[in-house]
């Protein structure tokens, strides 16, 4: 995959791509990582990539030339799907970051300021994504985060563990506990059955508790269609149990 990111702040993006799964997957060439520098594409003297509003207001509105440049550039034969990520976007899930992680080439522009032209809408991007209901600072952020949702569903970006849990059947509920070295922590003990060496025993207290989990915490992740006859059996035991707890 390519993945170009156009930004008015490429700094904000030293680091983080440059760490653990993502580092990998780029010296595994799985993909191809490039910022590029919105303000590059700036013609006038200055250099200047924003500009008032039209009708007045406050703030200031991002030019639409300087980025339609730097996606021409980037995307000579209108080939990649190009995303701005903006809070009036579609917000983003697991399921878009599947769809975007089946494409070649992905071009995402970093809204900023107040906001950004309407012609760049209009003329240059397929999709608008927002990453959830809370005020950032810009689209740089939404962009990384983008990012590594998409780059660690490429093909080899996981180890060969991580990318069995992926797929595996307890997906769509929330993870059960897990315990490691020491048994006993400050006086709190590691549930005994995990030490008990019973399998069968540990898979069921381990669905159980991903199930009495979810129900808690995230109800509306609970499909009951995906559910099995022993899950509905647990998710029974489970909700005596709060009966009887109060
Ligand atoms: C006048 C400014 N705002 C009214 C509340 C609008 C606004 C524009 C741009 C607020 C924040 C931003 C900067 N944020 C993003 O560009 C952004 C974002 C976000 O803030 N939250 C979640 N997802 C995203 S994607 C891009």
């Amino acid at each position: 995959m390519r993945l170009d990111i156009l930004t008015l702040f490429p700094g904000m993006f030293s680091g983080p791509l440059e760490e653990s799964i993502i580092k990998r997957a780029r010296a595994k060439g799985l993909v191809d990582i490039r910022i590029i520098n919105i303000r590059d594409f700036s013609t006038n003297k200055h250099h200047s990539v924003d500009d008032y509003p039209f009708g007045g207001g406050v703030g200031m509105v991002m030019q639409v030339d300087p980025i339609a440049r730097a996606v021409r550039h980037t995307d000579p034969d209108c080939e990649a799907r190009v995303i701005l990520t903006c809070p009036q976007g579609k917000i983003f899930n697991q399921e878009l970051a599947w769809e975007l992680a089946q494409e070649k080439h992905l071009v995402i522009i970093c809204g900023h300021y107040e906001g950004v032209d309407e012609r760049v809408r209009e003329v240059l991007v397929d999709d608008e994504i927002s990453i959830g209901d809370y005020v950032l600072t810009g689209g740089e952020i939404p962009a990384l985060v983008l990012a590594d949702a998409v780059i660690r569903l490429l093909p080899g970006a996981l180890g060969a563990d991580d990318a069995a849990r992926e797929d595996s059947f307890s997906m769509g509920l929330l993870e059960y506990p897990q315990y490691t070295r020491p048994e006993v922590w400050e006086g709190r003990r590691v549930p005994p059955v995990l030490l008990s060496g019973n399998h069968e025993q540990i898979r069921l207290w381990r669905r159980r508790e991903a199930l009495s989990r979810t129900i808690k915490r995230r109800p509306d992740l609970l499909d009951l269609k995906n559910l099995s006859e022993e899950d509905l059996k647990l998710l029974a035991e489970i909700e005596r149990e709060c009966e009887r707890d109060g």
